[in-house]
C-alpha cells in the first residue's frame, strides 16, 4: 500500500491528455475473488494536447490480456498504470484484467457490500477496475455490460437489453470516469416516476436490500421534489429515461453523484418516522437534492481537473441550500450553516491543514473533499450573487449551462461567465479561490453632525505557504437601528476591497445602533468591541434575524470566556434578555430552539485560543455545564411551559413545522434533566413512538448518568437496525462525562457488534470521541492514544476514511504543553508506521508541519 515517495501534484503542471476516448466499451463477468473487466476503446490524437508517451492509469489490477486494433500487445505495466507504443491515428484499445471485490475494503472501484456489489469511482477508484485515462477531462460514452446471477444489475444511462444472466447500459451523455457506476444485487426497489416540463416521463427508482422497502418513501419523494425545484429555480431538466438510487451500508461518503445511477450510504437514504431522526431526514432531503442537482453541476459540466473540485461542489453545496431554504426555511438554514461553517471549516481555514478553496497541490486528492472546498466554497458563490444581485446571478448561471455545457471547466471559466454576464471585473474576487484563511474584519465606529462612519480593516493570517494575504473583496451586509429600536437605514451591502475603508450614512439624527455582516455576508471573523448593552439591544431589537441570532451568540460566548478565564457567574441579564425571546411565542420554535444553543466546546477553545488563552478543555467543560444547569435553574417555571407549546399532537411527519416543535422540546429536555435527573427523559423515552423523541430522551438520560437500562432497553429494540445501531453507539460517546469517554470509546470497540471495517460504525465510536470535547482531551491522553491506535488499523484497509478521521488533531498546536505534546506523538507514531498510505502519510506530515 505504501508509496515509497509519494508525488505532489501541481495545477500548474496541467497538460491535457493526448487522446479523446470516442466511445468506450465495458463488460463485466462478475465473481467475487476474480471479476472479469473486458474494456475496448476507441482513441483518437486529441489535437490540443502536446505530444506526450501513451499512458492508461491502473491499479491493483491483475492483467489478462491486452490488444491494439485486433493485435496482442505487451504494454509496460507499473504499480500506477501502463504505457504503451500506439499507431499514429484513431486505434481500438482492448483490454481484460481480473480483480477482486470481495477483497476491496477500501470501498474505492469495485467492491462488495452484504453480498452486493457496487462501485466508488470519484475521484481516482476506476483505475482499481480497468487501465483508463483516469481523469475527468476525459469524457467518453460509455455502453457496459454486466453478466452475473444477480437479480439486479445496473449501470449508468439507459437499459439497453437484459436476459438471463446478463444486463446491458448505454449512456448517451459524454462522460468522466469518476461518474461510471455499477451496482449488482439481489435488491428491492420502490419506484416512483415523474414527468419533466416538457413532458417527458422518467422512470425512478431506489434499490435496496430487502427489509428497508419501509425506509424508501422519504428519499422518493425528496427526489421528485429536487427535479421539480432545478426546472423552477435553475431551469435545469433531467437528461435520460430513467435515475436510480442505490442504497449500500458500506461507503465512504455520504453519497455519490454518479450519472443516473446516485449510490448512497444507506444513512444518507433510507428513513422511517421509528429509525430515523428529524435531523436525519432533513439530511437526506439535502443529500438526495445535493447528489440530483450535480447533475448539471459536476456531470454536463465537469471538472477539468480535480484542482477544480469546487466548482462542481461548492455550486453543488450552494444549490442544495438553496433548496432546502425553500423547503425549510431560510432563517433556520442560515443559521445552521453558519453553525457547521463555524464548527468544520473555520477550525481547518486556522491550522495546519488550511488550503485554499481551489488547492494549488496536492499528493493525494481524497484529501481534498473538505469542508473548505465544499462549505467555504459554497460561502463564496453566496458571495459572488451578493455582490452582483440575484438577477445578474440567473443571468451568469444561464449563460454558464449555454457555453459549458459537456465542457470540462475550471474557476476561470466560471468567473468569465460572472464577467460576460455582469460587466464586472472579478480579477480581486478571485482571491477568494487562491488564498487559505479566514479573513478577520474589525470595525470601528464614529458619529458627528448626523452622519455615521462605519470603518473597515481587513487582515487575514498567515496559512501553511500563504504568509502574506492581499485584500480581498468582502460583502458586508449592514443595516442601522436607532437608539428606540427602529431600522433607520435597511440593510446595505459594503464592498470592503481595500485593507482599510470606510462608509458614511447621513442624515441621522442620532447615533445609531449598527447591525453588522447581516445574514453572515461573508465568512470572517469579525472583530468588534462593542458592549453586553448593545449586543443585548440587538438580541431585542434586530430586524435581521441571523444578527439577533448572532448577538445571542455573542453573549453566550462572552458569558462563557467570563466564567472561564475571570471565574465569573453566569451573564443573568443576557439570561433575561434571552428568555424573553425563548416566550416570544410568534417566533417559529426551531428559531428559539437556535437560540437556546450555546457555543460548542470547541469554538470556545477556538476563541479562546484567538484571544491568546490556552484552552483548558476541562474548564470549558465545566463552564458549560454550570450555565446549563443555572438555566434550568432560572427557567424552572418555564420549561413546563414550552414543553407544553413544543408538544406535537399530530401524527409524525419530519417537516419543518413539527421538526421545529421538537428541536425546541429536545433543547427543554435537555434543560429539565438537569433538574429532574431524567424523570421527563424517561416518561418521554418510554412513549417516544419515534426516534427523534426517543434518541433525545435517551441522551438525557445518558447525560444524567441516568442511561444504562435504557441504552439496554434500546439495544434489545433495535438490534437488527445497523442505522439505529450506530446511534446507539454514537451517542454513548457524545453524551458521556469527560472522565470516562474514552473507557466508553474503548468498551464500545471491544463490542462484538462493533464491526470496525464499516465506516459508519467506525465513525460513530470514534467520531463521537473525537467530537466529545472535553472527553477526547482528557489529560491522560486516553483519547488521543485510542483514536491514534485505531487508525493505524483502519489504515490497513480502508485509507480515505482514516485520513479523515485524522483531522481530530488538526487542532493540537492550540493546547497546552503536555497535552500538545501527547497529541504530537501519537501523530509521529502514525507517521512511522511502516507501510502507511499515502492518504494518511500525507494527513499526518501536514499535521506536523
Ligand atoms: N461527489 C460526492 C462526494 C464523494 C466524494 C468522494 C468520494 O470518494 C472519494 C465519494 C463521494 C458528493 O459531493 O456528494
Ligand atoms: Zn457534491
Amino acid at each position: 500500500m505504501k508509496d515509497a515517495s509519494p508525488q505532489t501534484i501541481y495545477l500548474k503542471d496541467y497538460t491535457p491528455f493526448g487522446w479523446t476516448a470516442e466511445e468506450v466499451h465495458l463488460t463485466f463477468v462478475l465473481a467475487p475473488t476474480a471479476t472479469r473487466v473486458r474494456s475496448r476503446i476507441r482513441f483518437a490524437p486529441n489535437s490540443d494536447a502536446p505530444k506526450q508517451d501513451f499512458f492508461l492509469h491502473g491499479e491493483q489490477l491483475t492483467p489478462i490480456s491486452f490488444a491494439i486494433d485486433g493485435a496482442p500487445v505487451t504494454p509496460e505495466v507499473t504499480d500506477t498504470g501502463l504505457t504503451c507504443a500506439v499507431p499514429e491515428g484513431v486505434f481500438t484499445w482492448e483490454a481484460e484484467v481480473e480483480i477482486a471485490p470481495v477483497e476491496n475494503f477500501a470501498l474505492e472501484g469495485l467492491y462488495m457490500s452484504n453480498g452486493m456489489y457496487c462501485t466508488q469511482c470519484e475521484a481516482e477508484g476506476f483505475r482499481k477496475i480497468t487501465f483508463y485515462p483516469d481523469r475527468p477531462d476525459v469524457m467518453s460514452v460509455f455502453t457496459v455490460r454486466i453478466e452475473g446471477d444477480e437479480r439486479v444489475k445496473l449501470s449508468n444511462g439507459n437499459p439497453q437489453g437484459s436476459g438471463e444472466g446478463w444486463a446491458e447500459w448505454h449512456d448517451p451523455w459524454p462522460k468522466p470516469a469518476y461518474l461510471f457506476a455499477l451496482v449488482a444485487g439481489d435488491l428491492v426497489n420502490h419506484p416512483g416516476s415523474f414527468t419533466t416540463l416538457s413532458g417527458r416521463e422518467v422512470e425512478l427508482n431506489l434499490w435496496v436490500r430487502p427489509g428497508d422497502e419501509c425506509k424508501c418513501a422519504f428519499g422518493m419523494e425528496a427526489l421528485k421534489k429536487s427535479m421539480k425545484w432545478d426546472e423552477e429555480v435553475y431551469g435545469r431538466e433531467y437528461d435520460l429515461d430513467i435515475f436510480n438510487i442505490v442504497a449500500v451500508d458500506d461507503f465512504n461518503m455520504g453519497a455519490m453523484e454518479n450519472k443516473g445511477l446516485n449510490i448512497f450510504n444507506s444513512s444518507a437514504v433510507l428513513a422511517s418516522p421509528e429509525t430515523a431522526t428529524d435531523a436525519n431526514f432533513e439530511r437526506i432531503e439535502a443529500i438526495i437534492a445535493h447528489e440530483y442537482f450535480h447533475n448539471w453541476t459536476g456531470n454536463r459540466i465537469t471538472c477539468r481537473d480535480w484542482f477544480q473540485l469546487c466548482l462542481k461542489e461548492g455550486l453543488t453545496v450552494f444549490r442544495d441550500a438553496q433548496f432546502t431554504s425553500d423547503m425549510r426555511g431560510e432563517e433556520v438554514k442560515r443559521i445552521s450553516d453558519v453553525i457547521d461553517l463555524r464548527g468544520r471549516q473555520f477550525p481547518e481555514d486556522q491550522g495546519p491543514l488550511s488550503h485554499p478553496v481551489r488547492p494549488e497541490s496536492f499528493q493525494e486528492i481524497n484529501n481534498f473533499y473538505t469542508a473548505t472546498v465544499y462549505e467555504k466554497g459554497a460561502e463564496v458563490i453566496g458571495m459572488l450573487k451578493t455582490l452582483v444581485g440575484d438577477e445578474a446571478y440567473a443571468k451568469a448561471l444561464d449563460l454558464y449551462f449555454e457555453r459549458h455545457d459537456g465542457d470540462a471547466a475550471t474557476i476561470e471559466d466560471w468567473l468569465k461567465v460572472f464577467e460576460d454576464a455582469t460587466g464586472r471585473d472579478l480579477t480581486q474576487f478571485k482571491r477568494w479561490y487562491s488564498q487559505a484563511g479566514t479573513p478577520h474584519v474589525a470595525v470601528s465606529e464614529a458619529f458627528s453632525d448626523g452622519t455615521y462612519t462605519l470603518t473597515l480593516r481587513q487582515h487575514t493570517p498567515p496559512t501553511p505557504g500563504q504568509p502574506e494575504k492581499a485584500p480581498q473583496v468582502i460583502p458586508v451586509a449592514v443595516g442601522l437601528l436607532s437608539p428606540n429600536g427602529d431600522e433607520v437605514a435597511p440593510t446595505t451591502v459594503l464592498e470592503l476591497t481595500e485593507a482599510e475603508q470606510s462608509f458614511t450614512f447621513d442624515g441621522l439624527s442620532a447615533k445609531p445602533v449598527p447591525s453588522i455582516l447581516r445574514g453572515f455576508s461573508a465568512p470572517v471573523v469579525l472583530e468588534r468591541e462593542s458592549s453586553k448593552e448593545e449586543r443585548a439591544f440587538l438580541l431585542a431589537h434586530d430586524t435581521d434575524s441571523f444578527n439577533r441570532w448572532e448577538a445571542n451568540r455573542d453573549l453566550a460566548r462572552e458569558c462563557l470566556v467570563a466564567m472561564i478565564t475571570e471565574g465569573a457567574a453566569p451573564d443573568t441579564a443576557w439570561l433575561d434578555g434571552l428568555e424573553a425571546v425563548i416566550r416570544d411565542s410568534a417566533l417559529d420554535p426551531a428559531y428559539r430552539a437556535l437560540m437556546l444553543g450555546t457555543p460548542t466546546q470547541s469554538e470556545l477553545a477556538q476563541v479562546l485560543h484567538q484571544r491568546g488563552v490556552t484552552p483548558d478543555p476541562d474548564a470549558i467543560w465545566t463552564a458549560t455545564e454550570v450555565l446549563k444547569k443555572t438555566r434550568a435553574e432560572r427557567w424552572s417555571k418555564l420549561l413546563p411551559q414550552l414543553a407544553e407549546e413544543a408538544k406535537v399532537t399530530e401524527p409524525y411527519q419530519p417537516d419543518a413545522e413539527q421538526s421545529g416543535k421538537r428541536a425546541l422540546g429536545g433543547a427543554v429536555l435537555a434543560l429539565t434533566s438537569r433538574l429532574d435527573g431524567g424523570d421527563a427523559a424517561r416518561t418521554q423515552f418510554e412513549s417516544a413512538d419515534n426516534m427523534t423523541l426517543q434518541l433525545s430522551a435517551l441522551a438525557c438520560l445518558v447525560q444524567a448518568g441516568a442511561g444504562e437500562d435504557a441504552l439496554a432497553k434500546f439495544r434489545a429494540q433495535w438490534n437488527g437496525d445497523r442505522l439505529v445501531m450506530d446511534k446507539w453507539f454514537a451517542l454513548q460517546v457524545a453524551a458521556s462525562g469527560p472522565s470516562e469517554t474514552a473507557d466508553r470509546a474503548k468498551a464500545l470497540t471491544e463490542d462484538p457488534d462493533f464491526d470496525w471495517k464499516n465506516p459508519n460504525r467506525f465513525r460513530a465510536v470514534m467520531g463521537g470521541l473525537a467530537m466529545n470535547h472535553a472527553g477526547f482531551h482528557r489529560i491522560d491522553g486516553a483519547g488521543y492514544r485510542l483514536l491514534a491506535d485505531w487508525l493505524i488499523r483502519l489504515d490497513e484497509k480502508n485509507p480515505q476514511t482514516t485520513a479523515r478521521m485524522c483531522s481530530a488533531f488538526q487542532t493540537w498546536k492550540r493546547y497546552d504543553e503536555t497535552r500538545r505534546g501527547m497529541m504530537q506523538a501519537e501523530l509521529e507514531k502514525i507517521a512511522a508506521k511502516p507501510g502507511l498510505s499515502r492518504d494518511v502519510t500525507e494527513m499526518v506530515t501536514r499535521l506536523l508541519s
